[in-house]
């Protein structure tokens, strides 16, 4: 153990509330099973498991005034914002095992409160393959994990805009979303209205996985809290086909290593939502040994030691 390195604590958010398909209730055991935790002993990390968060089952209801499970979605995330508040009272660095992308709601609400409280400044890398811009007014589907950055910022119902001590939770300018390949018609007017800054798919391909990231972490500086928020949908379903809303043409192994060795370099990493793992569409956990080994790197480690550029 590094005395420098802080306290990694797992909080698990067994739950599919927030989803149109069944299974990401099983991800934080998938997790387990794929030995998240000694992989990141193994980097010299102390790591706190703290098992899983209680919450209701899903109640399998059809969306109702634009929202699916609304209820439950709320009880997830208020418990979730008061775990995530106290793993980062302690000074230690929270690691969400979710369950849906919803959970985003309540971690990055708590994360920003904590922001707030210390005076430091908050940067949001967003990786996945949708924006999750929706709201109840332009959602197809009605499920709030195609809801959580329009919720952050302002734009959802009450009970989910005002878990944190102020409205709104973040601000669109703190947000970088990266591997970005669908977003709906209504969603895409509203995120180029806000300016959500969004490094698609296509951005990828022309300037390069180094460049996009650069871009992504530009002006971090000694007083900014970074937070990943990962989506384990932003990488290809060829690698990652446990997830319930697989889009082609997503982000490689290795611009995936990449993107997460980039990340560590920044040493500006505080949090981390590992989301959207789904075990009933995967292959022997393949999805989650990948999340475990990219993981790592986003923790820190490296094949050797990194040459100069
Ligand atoms: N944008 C669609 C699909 C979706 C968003 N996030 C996920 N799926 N995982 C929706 O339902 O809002
Ligand atoms: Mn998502
Ligand atoms: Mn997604």
């Amino acid at each position: 153990r590094h005395a420098s390195l802080p306290v990694i604590e797992l909080i698990g958010a067994p739950t599919d509330v927030g989803a149109g398909v069944r299974g990401t209730s099983m991800g934080p055991a998938a997790l387990r099973v794929a030995d998240l935790d000694t992989a990141l002993r193994l980097l010299g990390f102390h790591v706190v498991d703290c098992g899983d968060l209680v919450g209701p089952l899903n109640p399998r209801q059809p969306a109702a005034n634009g929202y699916r499970h609304l209820g439950e979605v709320h009880a997830w995330n208020t418990a979730l914002f008061n775990a995530v508040l106290g793993s980062l009272s302690r000074n230690a660095l929270p690691v969400v095992l979710g369950g849906d992308h919803s959970l985003a709601i309540g971690s990055i609400s708590a994360v920003a409160q904590d922001c707030r409280r210390r005076g430091k400044r908050l940067r949001v890398l967003w990786l996945d393959a949708h924006t999750d811009f929706n709201t109840s007014a332009m959602t197809p589907s009605g499920n709030i994990h195609g809801m959580p950055v329009a919720c952050l910022c302002g734009h959802g119902p009450m009970e989910l805009i005002s878990l944190s001590d102020r409205q709104p939770a973040i601000l669109a300018t703190e947000v970088r979303q990266v591997g970005i390949r669908s977003v709906d018609e209504g969603e895409k007017q509203f995120v180029k209205q806000t300016g959500l800054t969004v490094y698609d798919m296509r951005y990828i391909d022309e300037v390069g996985m180094r460049a996009t990231v650069e871009r992504a972490l530009e002006g971090l500086d000694d007083d900014t809290h970074l937070h990943v928020s990962f989506d384990v949908d932003f990488l290809d379903p060829d690698i990652a086909p446990g997830v319930g809303t697989p889009v082609l043409g997503g982000v490689t192994y290795r611009e995936a290593q990449l993107c997460m060795e980039m990340i560590a370099d920044s040493g500006r990493l505080g949090s981390v939502d590992v989301v959207e793992i789904n075990p009933a569409r995967d292959v022997q956990n393949r999805t989650a040994l990948l999340a475990v080994d990219l993981l790592s790197s986003l923790f820190g480690k490296s094949t050797l030691v990194r040459p100069t550029l």
